[in-house]
């Protein structure tokens, strides 16, 4: 097999087994759910979330299993996260597990494969709207299998930006959040908030909203959404301007280069511990 068939198991392997976690988010939305909190109070995490990562946990390590694995609730129960050279499965079991809770249908399923740390998969699922985003090196991004692009706008004025205000209730991290989103606001025309990482990038490559912008966020979070906007004909670069590093917690997505420069200008770079 070539590595390109390669990449294609994986990625038909990957749409499987998110069609199938689909289904215990879809039977859960509508029911009474017991909430536990995380870091903070507006953390929140279901037994949805577990029992997603467990599924996906066992498919890959029962199909794949050389192949390591990162998942949110995994690490949040003392796994390391560490990202080596070999094929890596890195999971978001529930992507706004807040919306979830809420019964707002922006909830996502978030697989990501690397290989020598370089992303090479990407799938995103939304069971309560039937959305299936996906993406492989070189190949293009889909949703629903219509191939997506990029809206490229003519400069930040003209353009739609995401933000979202995350989980953390530390004053100072809020302060320096809301006032680049003031910033953004004043020379935008406005922003949004899906309340998933992984959704505010299919947003993007799908040409709905010109930029994405956060600090704080996981690995999790990032690596199959970034490979669907670049494969969609945008940019996922670090908000300095440098190239993304999966790890750093933080991520400028934008469609074209002149928006993620002005975005970055005049941006306040926030630095959080690494994954
Ligand atoms: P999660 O649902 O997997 O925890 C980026 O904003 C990410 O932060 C979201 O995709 C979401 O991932 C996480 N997050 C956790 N709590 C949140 C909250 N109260 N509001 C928005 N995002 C939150
Ligand atoms: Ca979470
Ligand atoms: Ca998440
Ligand atoms: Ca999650």
């Amino acid at each position: 097999m070539s590595a390109d068939d390669v990449t294609e198991e994986y990625l038909n392997a990957a749409i499987s087994i998110a069609r199938q976690s689909g289904v215990l988010v879809q039977e859960a939305f509508h029911k009474e759910k017991l909430i536990e909190t995380k870091q903070s109070f507006a953390d929140l995490v279901t037994q949805t979330d577990e029992a997603v990562e467990n599924l996906i946990h066992s498919f890959f390590m029962d199909k794949f299993p050389e192949h390591k694995f990162i998942g949110e609730e995994t690490v949040a129960k003392g796994e390391k996260c560490e990202l080596t050279d070999a094929p890596t499965w890195i999971i978001d079991p529930v992507d706004g597990t807040t919306n979830f809770v809420h019964r707002i249908p922006e909830v996502c399923i978030s697989i990501g494969l690397t290989i020598n740390k370089e992303m090479e998969v990407g799938v995103i699922y939304l069971p309560m709207l039937d959305r299936m985003y996906t993406t492989r090196k070189g190949h293009g991004a889909f949703c629903n299998g219509e191939k997506l692009s990029v809206q490229k706008a003519e400069s930040l004025n003209t353009s739609i930006v995401i933000v979202e205000s995350g989980s953390d209730r530390n004053q100072d991290v809020i302060k320096r959040k809301m006032e680049n989103t003031r910033k953004i606001v004043t020379n935008s025309r406005g922003i949004r908030s899906y309340g998933s990482a992984a959704f505010n990038l299919c947003r993007v490559a799908e040409g709905c909203a010109e930029a994405y912008i956060e600090y704080s966020l996981h690995i999790w979070d990032i690596a199959a959404g970034a490979l669907l906007v670049r494969e969609a004909g945008g940019i996922a670069i670090d908000p300095e301007g440098g190239d993304l590093d999966l790890r750093s917690r933080r991520i400028l997505c934008a469609s074209t280069e002149k928006i993620a420069l002005e975005l970055s200008q005049i941006l306040d770079h926030l630095q959080f511990e690494r994954d």
